[in-house]
């Protein structure tokens, strides 16, 4: 049953990649990855045995709750009784149509979206996005949304802080190696997301000091611990993906043993999910022990309540004054 409408009273969709509930649910998920296509067998075992690394599922299902219930509880202390917080996801249920559905059902005047990732990609973010403004017009709902949001000094100061706790656990000669999701150029043609990619990592890096890669001359020494940036989790499609992918990256420090240590910043993702826990753990982590290179990466954001807080901020600012 529907609600009736209360004076001001906003609806919040965070939104989330979302993953497989169950093993069971994997080839569905995937097909729905894929716009309809199902993945060929090949595909599907090896997206299963990911999943099996891992124990079967992906922690993204209960990392993304936690992350709401923490902006939730922020928002409701920010102004009392304003917003109602429901999820909404891009390849699982409750997709994000559902969630659209669940705040105009509890009686919202309006809807803000908000994606759990950081950077903005029209092929990202911005299909998120325009779901939730085709969803919440059918529902008869002005919709509004926040499209980025690594600017937020508090993430900056999470991901410098994140690096600055886990240098020390490598060797000297270390390279802090920021990555994020890769896409395929054909998509990337006049779109922000590389130079957000690139901007965020840079004032991450100078904050703490670190010096860019091409501008040292010759190998890493003592002390001067220094940044680049890479992609990856590319997807196995015939088309060019925008590289170098990260474990092209640990191969050739390994080969010119220019580095003793790769530090990996996945600041492109928020939680410990198949890309952090699976491509960077497990993966890059082998890449790296055969090519003779310490390996690490990074805290990721997961439920860390000062940087959510400061998102939910973001969230207040644009629902504007009570009215
Ligand atoms: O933990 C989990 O179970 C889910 C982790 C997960 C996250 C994630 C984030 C992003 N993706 C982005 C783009 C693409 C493109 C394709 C693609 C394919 C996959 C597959 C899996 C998968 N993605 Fe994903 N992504 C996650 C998981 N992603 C599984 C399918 C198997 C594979 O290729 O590995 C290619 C689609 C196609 O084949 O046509 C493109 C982007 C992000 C970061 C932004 C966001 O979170 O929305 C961009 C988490």
């Amino acid at each position: 049953m529907t609600a009736p409408p209360a004076a001001g009273r906003v609806g919040v969709v965070v939104m989330a990649y979302g993953t497989p509930a169950t093993p069971a649910d994997v080839e569905p998920y995937y097909t729905h990855i894929r716009r309809g296509r199902p993945p060929t067998p090949e595909q599907l075992a090896n997206l299963q045995l990911r999943y099996d690394a891992l124990g079967g599922t992906s922690t993204l299902a209960q990392r993304t709750a936690d992350q709401i219930a923490v902006i939730a509880a922020a928002l409701e202390a920010e102004v009392p009784g304003r917003f109602v917080v429901t999820l909404g996801q891009k390849h699982a249920f409750p997709f994000i149509e559902d969630g659209v559905a669940t705040l105009a059902a509890q009686g919202v005047e309006s809807i803000i979206g908000v994606v759990l990732a950081p950077h903005y990609s029209g092929f990202s973010v911005g299909e998120y996005q325009a779901r939730v403004a085709e969803s919440a017009a059918a529902a008869g709902l002005p919709a509004t949304g926040i499209e980025r949001w690594h600017d937020l000094p508090e993430y900056r100061t999470f991901l410098a802080a994140a690096i600055a706790d886990a240098l020390p656990l490598l060797p000297p000669r270390t390279e802090v190696v920021f990555t994020a999701h890769s896409l395929p150029e054909r998509v990337l043609a006049g779109d922000p997301y590389p130079d957000e990619l690139r901007t965020s990592a840079e004032a991450v890096a100078e904050s703490i000091d670190l010096r860019h890669r091409g501008v040292i001359d010759g190998p890493a020494s003592v002390g001067d611990p220094r940044w680049s940036t890479a992609w990856q989790s590319a997807g196995a499609t015939p088309e060019p993906w925008r590289g170098p992918d990260i474990l092209d990256v640990i191969r050739e420090r390994g080969n010119t043993r220019e580095v003793a240590g790769i530090l990996v910043c996945p600041h492109g993702f928020v939680a410990d999910h198949l890309e952090v826990a699976y491509d960077l753990d497990i993966e890059a982590r082998r890449v790296a022990a055969e090519a003779g290179i310490e390996f690490a990466r990074t805290r990721v954001l997961n439920d860390d309540a000062y940087v959510l807080s400061a998102l939910a901020r973001r969230i207040a600012a644009i629902a504007g004054p009570v009215p």
